[in-house]
């Protein structure tokens, strides 16, 4: 259970705007920003402002469950089998030799970030795991549902992602593990997904499946006595849910369709309520509108995290690189043209036209923010073609192929195009986002603020935003704008949990290095 104490520290700051208590660290932090307004001749006017923050953080880690709806898909079974293998170091052969488990891919496990420079102004970086006390993601207690039956071991196979090999070394500990019966509403899913629909809770009563999901985490929780749990939809696309006024709009509204079990209540949205209601953090890892407007009111009326939506693992973040380079090197990119054809169950579900179109719009806006940044290229309103193809072929599996095409404009007319061909096992990507978005989120749950102007400490905005380098189409809080540009996510990221520890935000003005 969690600890009393704070976690031991990688490194504490020295600084009097910084305290450590045996469970908290609390930050002084002042935020400058600028605000700037058009004047009627046509300029801008920019005040510098200055906004002071309290940030505490409970520094004591505590015993986390990741509840996986899906978990009997690709990405389910790969990162349980994956997680085994990094909890038991359990190493395997292929025909390259000996392989040895790692967390490659998760930003939180394999990534670092610069904590400052040495006294001879060289960076110094730490793990990002580092920068503040975080759950270890071979400590998770994992769990799930799936409308399959199928135990952990025998979906890990029928997914052909990892090794024969490593699928033997892991396999007695998988074969124990199966998937809670799931909310199956055939509707929302492609029509071939039906013959893996045996491990469905019966009814068509949505109340009571609501309440279902929520004795499930309940139970998950108790049973192996969880602080917290975290819920991810790791299942199939959806369909988009149609936004009706009285039925989705509110959160009382939404509430009142499910107890009338209306139609437009997607599975998926069964799960993020009956999670919201037992305060647990929800994640989207696909594409369809789980979080209605209703249901985003229901985590905002809860105070409980929710974040989405669809795993941004491979194309998108190679476009959200690249679309950013090219605007902000001041060329125009005229179209965008992105091919993917992959041959598992996932593919298998998208070959259905309103499936397809769920992903097709959240990869479709991936540039949006980085072209209306930029109106010297771009006339208001003006966008490259963006166009979005998704093939199913069986024959390649896991292993997607992803074909784009940059067309670009250059000085004085001329032409770039950049042509890109990205072969990788699809799972192998969106595994370690799984982790990087429970793990950030978790840890959120336990970062509070508090400015001048309020009296007690208080959580973020319900919209995780911060999780945003992990998602195609990032939720954002209502009203604020949507950041794409991979860049700025992680910049936001670090400079927010430095924060937590009194540090300024990253720069690389290295003045130090600059001046005489
Ligand atoms: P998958 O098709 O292998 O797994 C999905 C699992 O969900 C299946 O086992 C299925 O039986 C189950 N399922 C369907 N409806 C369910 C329900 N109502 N309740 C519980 N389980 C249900 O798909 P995969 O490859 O694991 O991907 C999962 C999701 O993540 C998909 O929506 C996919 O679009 C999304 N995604 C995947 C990425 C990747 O790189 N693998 C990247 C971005 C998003
Ligand atoms: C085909 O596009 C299948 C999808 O589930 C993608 O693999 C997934 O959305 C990842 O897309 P991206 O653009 O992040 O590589």
């Amino acid at each position: 259970e969690q600890g009393s104490n704070a976690a031991p520290l990688a490194f504490k700051v020295n600084s009097q705007h910084v305290q450590y208590t045996d469970s908290h660290i609390f930050a002084d932090y002042q935020y400058e920003n600028a605000t700037v307004t058009k004047t009627t001749d046509g300029s801008y006017k920019v005040n510098p402002v200055s906004v002071k923050y309290q940030f505490k953080t409970d520094a004591r880690v505590p015993r986390v469950g990741l509840m996986m709806v899906g978990w009997g898909g690709n990405n389910g079974s790969t990162l349980t089998a994956s997680i085994v293998a990094n909890r038991r170091k359990i190493s395997w052969h292929t025909k390259e030799g000996l392989k040895e488990p790692n967390y490659f891919g998760s930003i939180v496990q394999a990534s670092t970030l610069k904590l400052g420079v040495d006294v001879k102004g060289n960076d110094v970086y730490i793990p990002f795991s580092d920068i503040l006390p975080m759950v270890h993601p071979n400590d998770l207690v994992l769990g799930g549902w799936d409308i399959s039956s199928l135990n952990l071991a025998d979906a890990m196979a029928r997914a052909k992602v990892l090794d024969y090999d490593l699928q033997r070394r892991v396999k007695h500990e998988l074969e124990v593990l199966k998937p809670l019966p799931s909310v199956y509403y055939p509707d929302f899913i492609a029509a071939n997904q039906s013959d893996r629909a045996d491990n469905v809770i019966p009814g068509n009563d949505k109340h009571a499946h609501v309440e279902r999901i929520r004795a499930d985490i309940r139970h998950f929780k108790a049973t192996n006595h969880l602080d917290k749990v975290i819920v991810i939809w790791t299942a199939n696309t959806e369909r988009f849910s149609s936004l009706i006024g009285g039925i989705n709009d509110t959160a009382d509204n939404l509430l009142k369709a499910v107890k009338e079990s209306h139609e437009e209540v997607s599975p998926s949205t069964v799960f993020a309520i009956a999670s919201i209601l037992e305060n647990t953090p929800f994640i989207n890892g696909s594409p369809q509108n789980t979080f209605v407007p209703g249901c985003i009111e229901l985590a905002e009326r809860h105070s409980v995290y929710i974040g989405g939506d669809d795993f941004k693992s491979g194309q998108t973040k190679v476009k959200s690189v690249i679309v950013d380079f090219l605007v902000n090197a001041g060329i125009k990119p005229l179209s965008i043209t992105s091919y993917n054809h992959l041959g598992n169950n996932d593919g298998k579900n998208l070959s259905a036209p309103q499936q397809f179109r769920s992903k097709e719009i959240s990869k479709s806006n991936v540039v949006d923010d980085m072209v209306a940044a930029n109106q010297i290229l771009y006339k208001e309103g003006e966008h490259p073609d963006h166009v979005v193809v998704i093939k199913y072929v069986p024959a390649v599996g896991d292993s997607k192929r992803a074909l784009d095409e940059y067309v670009s404009e250059i000085f004085m007319g001329g032409r770039n195009t950049v042509s890109m061909y990205n072969t990788c096992e699809d799972s192998l990507l969106a595994s370690p986002l799984i982790l990087d978005l429970v793990i950030l989120a978790e840890l959120m749950t336990r970062i509070e603020y508090k400015t001048d102007a309020m009296t007690e400490y208080a959580p973020f905005n319900s919209v995780l935003s911060i999780l945003s380098y992990m998602l195609k189409a990032p939720l954002v809080p209502v009203g604020t704008q949507v950041i794409n540009a991979l860049s700025k996510q992680r910049l936001a990221m670090e400079n927010i949990f430095r924060a937590c520890v009194g540090l300024p935000p990253q720069n690389e003005m290295l003045l130090e290095a600059k001046m005489q």
